[in-house]
């Protein structure tokens, strides 16, 4: 697929997808969305771990409100749109691969919806976090009354869209919206170094991981421990952790510390 809106660059097990298309502040439009879909669906053999990121001062603004002004789209219509993101989105949270994204500026409506769909957010001092659809007489439709609400709660996400206000990274972090926060300018590299690391894990492990608890989320508590149980099953007999566990017996893998973070 030839690439308009969004970079793709492999560096060794991280891949790094970019949005790019800052003039209009990298709002999605129907290409755009196809484009994300389509990395996160076929990434560079060897992925690892991926990094979202974006050009400009702003992550995302969302749905492109001039290309849906001007398509004038019928409700049907708008239904398959919505269809589209919640699929390019559930193959960024379900596809097995850890997604770590790197936030600044604006992370806002659908973009807010595609980086709830992310495993680890970054965000840069300056990010800031809102649903402003309902002040645009519009409402939310890649995702966030599941993946935003479960973050802040859906009580929450009725006050975000009615009163459109905004969260700093303080306060986005209280809440989950990024889980933690560097300076202006630092994001990407974080994400990199955080994806580094999260890469040497076995894959079976990050599968679980990423996977495991937020289809565990939907289930009843037996089912829960039922699927937990499976995927246990799988991670724990995996002979590739072995050495693993053998560095710790020998203390060739440092110790976790209390510095928190
Ligand atoms: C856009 C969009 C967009 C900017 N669609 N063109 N999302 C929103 O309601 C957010 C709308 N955007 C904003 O509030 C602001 O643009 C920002 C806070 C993100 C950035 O402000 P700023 O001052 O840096 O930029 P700007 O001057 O507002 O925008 C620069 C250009 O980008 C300008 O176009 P220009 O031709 O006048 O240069 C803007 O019109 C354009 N632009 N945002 C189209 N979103 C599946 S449903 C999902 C539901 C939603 O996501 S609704 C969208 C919610």
């Amino acid at each position: 697929m030839t690439l308009r809106y969004i970079t793709v660059e492999a560096e060794g097990a991280v891949t790094t997808v970019t949005l790019a298309r800052e003039a209009l502040r990298n709002a999605i439009n129907e290409a755009m969305l196809e484009e994300i879909e389509y990395a996160f669906r076929k990434p560079p053999p060897g992925t690892r771990c991926f990094v979202l990121a974006a050009k400009g001062a702003h992550f995302c603004a969302g749905l492109d409100l001039r290309e849906h002004y001007d398509l004038d789209r019928t409700p049907i219509e708008f239904m398959a749109m919505c269809q589209a993101w919640h699929r390019a989105f559930d193959v960024i949270q379900f596809g097995g691969i850890p997604v770590i994204a790197a936030l600044q500026g604006a992370v806002v409506g659908g973009g807010l919806e595609l980086a709830a769909a992310t495993h680890v957010r970054i965000a840069e001092e300056g990010a800031f976090f809102a649903l402003p659809e309902g002040q645009r007489g519009i409402f939310t439709g890649g995702g966030a009354t599941v993946r935003v609400a479960r973050i802040v709660t859906p009580a929450r996400m009725v006050d975000m869209m009615l009163s459109a206000r905004t969260y700093d990274t303080r306060r986005g972090l209280d809440l989950g919206l990024c889980h933690e926060v560097v300076g202006a300018g630092e994001g990407l590299g974080r994400a990199k170094a955080l994806a580094a690391q999260v890469a040497t894990h076995p894959p079976t492990t990050n599968f679980a991981i990423v996977t495991g608890i937020a289809r565990i989320g939907d289930m009843s508590a037996t089912d829960g421990l039922f699927a937990e149980g499976l995927l246990a099953m799988a991670v724990q007999t995996n002979p590739d952790i072995r050495d693993r566990l053998e560095a710790f017996f020998s203390r060739k893998t440092g110790r976790l510390e209390p510095k928190g973070g």
